[in-house]
């Protein structure tokens, strides 16, 4: 579950090479976790950025902007997380023990179109897998932070209750594996994220995800789940700058991120995973803002949410007839709705000028239509305007 394809070639010892040096010297080939001096690496990474800034290639709004998953570089690996892999509902009404393993993986993969992004992951996905619990389980963490890590890494469990959620029992050196127990005490929705310090860092390179602890007695069937993380992306290259970019500490202390993502990179739920269901079907979705910084207005263009779990609290009643739901960073909302009406609707944040940033996500609705409920009065406009 890696997608780590081509990284196994190591520089010779005491090499001392830029992420972007070597990216141009491989002729394509992905390095990742090639190096061992970390703060030297990165340095020289940087300058190199700056060398290549020229490579941009401008930006247009993405508003009307087709995204393809970068068709110069399809060698590249992909950090992008489905999100319809959602484990199904549990049905077992006893607690018990699960095992939850993750691997924190540092991967350089598709950021946008012609750029690429050295993540740092759980498991190799961002964001990192959908872990599903119920209330009175207890999870067993098998943490292991891969040996080809540049970093140290850890895991802050927010449904957990002991401290730092697990952060210090977790925190791994490159090839080192700790393990942790919490019971899971209350139910909801939580975001669980890497807490290394400088930890804004740690999760804008994406390293969050999120827990479902079920309560008592589950959740309401719907017909689709679906798990969506927002998160910011800091590069020192400008937005649309083509190439491996480089990230910038200082744009991220200044809360000035050149990218908004949702489950990991520009295009990973238009052109690559779009959600999908069919009218008359029920929709769930878990959403989470691992950030680090920016709170989220999450709104479905064309929809409406029937039901909203604030804060993902599962034991509080559901708001219900909401069009955009307020989501902090390291917070979470289910959204629950009924598509009535085929077509496309597009996942945002109503900030909309993050928009032009990468932030945005296709539902495709199909079905018959259903012009007593939407449709046009006479002859419609250019039907490839119409978002269908
Ligand atoms: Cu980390």
């Amino acid at each position: 579950m890696t997608d780590k394809k081509d990284e196994k070639s190591k520089p010779e010892t005491g090499t001392t090479l830029s992420r972007r040096s070597l990216l141009a010297g491989s002729a394509g080939l992905t390095f990742a976790g090639a190096l061992g001096g970390t703060a030297q690496a990165q340095d020289a990474g940087s300058a190199a950025a700056q060398q290549a800034a020229h490579m941009s290639h401008g930006t247009t709004s993405l508003s009307g902007r087709l995204y393809q998953l970068n068709p110069g570089m399809p060698e590249h690996n992909d950090i992008a997380h489905d999100p319809a892999d959602v484990p199904p509902p549990i049905t077992r009404r006893e607690p018990q023990t699960v095992r939850v393993e993750l691997e924190t993986i540092e991967v350089e993969a598709h950021l946008d179109t012609n750029s690429t992004f050295r993540f740092w992951t759980f498991n190799g996905r961002v964001p990192g897998p959908f872990v599903r619990v119920r209330v009175g389980d207890t999870v067993e963490c098998y943490f292991k932070n891969a040996e080809d890590s540049w970093m140290a890494h850890n895991v802050d469990f927010h449904a957990t209750t002991g401290p730092g959620g697990g952060a210090v029992l977790t925190t791994a050196l490159p090839g080192e594996e700790f393990a942790f127990r919490f019971k899971a005490l209350n139910p909801g929705l939580y975001v669980y994220h890497c807490a290394v310090a400088p930890v804004a860092l740690h999760i804008a390179n994406g390293m969050y995800g999120m827990i479902l602890v079920e309560p008592e007695d589950g959740l309401a069937p719907v017909d689709r789940e679906f798990y969506v993380m927002q998160g910011e992306i800091y590069t020192e290259e400008t937005f649309g700058t083509a190439g491996l970019l480089t990230e910038s500490y200082d744009k991220l202390i200044n809360e000035r991120p050149e990218y908004f993502v949702f489950n990991g990179h520009v295009g990973a739920l238009t052109e690559h995973f779009p959600l999908k269901a069919n009218v008359g079907e029920t929709v769930r979705i878990f959403f989470g803002v691992g950030g680090p910084n920016f709170t989220s207005s999450f709104h479905v263009i064309g929809e409406i949410f029937d039901r909203v779990y604030m804060h993902a609290s599962l034991t509080s009643p559901p708001l219900t007839d909401v069009q955009t739901v307020t989501v902090p960073p390291g917070g979470a909302a289910v959204v629950e709705f009924k598509c009535e009406v085929p077509g496309r609707y597009v996942l945002v944040d109503h900030a909309l000028s993050r928009a032009e940033r990468g932030l945005a996500g296709y539902l495709i609705v199909e079905g018959e239509e259903q012009p007593d409920i939407f449709g046009p009065i006479g002859e419609p406009p250019d039907p490839a305007m119409s978002g269908h």
